[in-house]
């Protein structure tokens, strides 16, 4: 039932997608209406919408050109529908690479500065043919969809491109410093209530906005959550994941850590955003006590115990906090605090009292720690094991590829991934 709940999610979206960029473009009139059309028929679920699909014939035109963009095999804007990144031209050599803040299974996040404007970013590059045997264009091109999609929220890292060459896929993301929360938690075993109350409201206030788009977060996890150089959350990785398989090699569902996965999502049930209150509840949980609720280190008694185990809070917390992780690490779904207003019932929940929540989407509240970073290029917050890795030249080579059949494929499997904003808006 939740599974048609997503579904039908998913098409509110696109439509939402649609209207607000129409809406979007119309109204601020920053571009002709070419580049409108042109923007339209780069967005492969735009153009899959009936009340659209007949715009995209305009492009057939095009198909040439496509062929001859796949066969040069050119870094730069291979996608074959031209976008606004692709008018703006942007391509990997526009960035000087410094170092590998970050690794999974797909690729690597990287430190660049943009030449040009001398600006820093985190620009995450995925191997497109990794994601294909791993079929997992999906999850990527949702992670795209989702970080274009207007998303603009103090807590949620920022989108400022993406773009692909043959064989691989970038985003331009915001760069944050202040290293992983769960770092810090490491450092100090655990955080006090008031500190895990600040966290816990600005996650809170970013998954309250993703809902009210329409969006699950799903795979919260430490990793995900970053601070910046301020100490403010900076929620990252819509939608990717950095494992992707299970231990058997299968695909799955469900990947990465799985301390915080929900009952309903290990035993692949139907899911809907109650599923990120549990895994609010699990971080929550972790900041407060050390350890993920229902830990265990052998995973397969974990599982058990986050299916069946009751869940008991030692003594010394807050009733309010008690009652909080109680609502939130609620196995039935059903019954999750949230279940009913979502946010709402956790916004106005005794626990977070002291929070002002206008001041905390203004980021008027001052965090309760302050990474100490000397500037953009202080990279003590990160892990050693990636910092110190080479980065690689072939990030912005602009050799050409062999173009084998695979690598053909690769490239033209993400039509419509580029994105950026209008010219006059780019790398301010
Ligand atoms: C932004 N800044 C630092 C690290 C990051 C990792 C993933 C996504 C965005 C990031």
């Amino acid at each position: 039932m939740a599974v048609k709940e997503a579904r039908c999610d998913l098409t509110y979206c696109r439509m939402r997608g649609i209207m607000s960029l129409l809406t979007a473009f119309i109204k601020e009139r920053k571009m002709g209406l070419n580049d409108f059309l042109q923007k339209l028929v780069s967005s492969p679920h735009i153009c899959q919408h009936s009340q659209v699909g007949g715009f995209s014939n305009i492009d057939e035109n095009r198909k040439e050109e496509r062929r001859e963009d796949l066969s040069s095999a050119e870094f730069g804007l291979t996608c074959p529908r031209s976008s606004l990144a692709e008018e703006t031209q942007i391509k990997p050599s526009d960035f000087d690479y410094l170092k590998i803040i970050g690794k999974g299974s797909f690729g690597k996040v990287l430190l660049a500065r943009h030449k040009e404007s001398e600006k820093y970013y985190a620009v995450k590059v995925l191997q497109k043919k990794i994601i294909l045997k791993k079929k997992e264009q999906k999850h990527i091109m949702a992670e795209r969809s989702v970080l274009m999609k207007n998303i603009k929220h103090p807590f949620l890292v920022g989108l400022h491109y993406s773009f692909q060459t043959t064989d691989k896929l970038y985003f331009v993301l915001d760069y944050v410093n202040g290293g992983e929360l769960f770092y810090h938690l490491q450092r100090e075993r655990i955080f006090l209530e008031p500190r895990a109350r600040f966290y816990a409201a600005e996650i809170a206030s970013a998954l309250g906005y993703l809902h009210s788009l329409h969006i699950v977060y799903r795979d919260l996890k430490p990793e995900n959550i970053l601070l910046d150089a301020q100490g403010h959350i900076v929620l990252t990785d819509f939608g990717l994941c950095k494992e992707g398989l299970e231990p058997n090699g299968t695909t799955t569902t469900f990947c990465g850590t799985p301390e915080y996965l929900a009952p309903e999502v290990l035993q692949k049930q139907a899911y809907d955003r109650t599923v990120d209150w549990w895994c609010l509840g699990s971080v929550l949980y972790e900041m407060l006590y050390g350890l993920p609720p229902f830990y265990s280190r052998n995973t397969a008694e974990m599982y058990n115990n986050i299916l069946h185990k009751d869940l008991v809070l030692k003594p010394n917390m807050s009733n309010a906090g008690r009652e909080l992780l109680e609502g939130l690490l609620q196995k039935d779904r059903t019954k999750r605090l949230g279940v009913k207003d979502d946010f709402l019932e956790l916004k106005y929940h005794s626990f977070f009292s002291p929070i002002n929540w206008d001041d905390l989407m203004a980021r008027k509240v001052t965090p309760p720690f302050l990474p100490s970073v000397t500037g953009p290029t202080d990279l003590r917050h990160f892990d050693p094991e990636f910092t110190h890795l080479p980065v690689s030249a072939s990030l912005c080579s602009t050799d050409s590829l062999h173009m084998t059949s695979s690598v053909r494929e690769a490239a033209g499997a993400f039509p419509g991934f580029s994105y950026g904003p209008p010219a006059e808006f780019a790398f301010q």
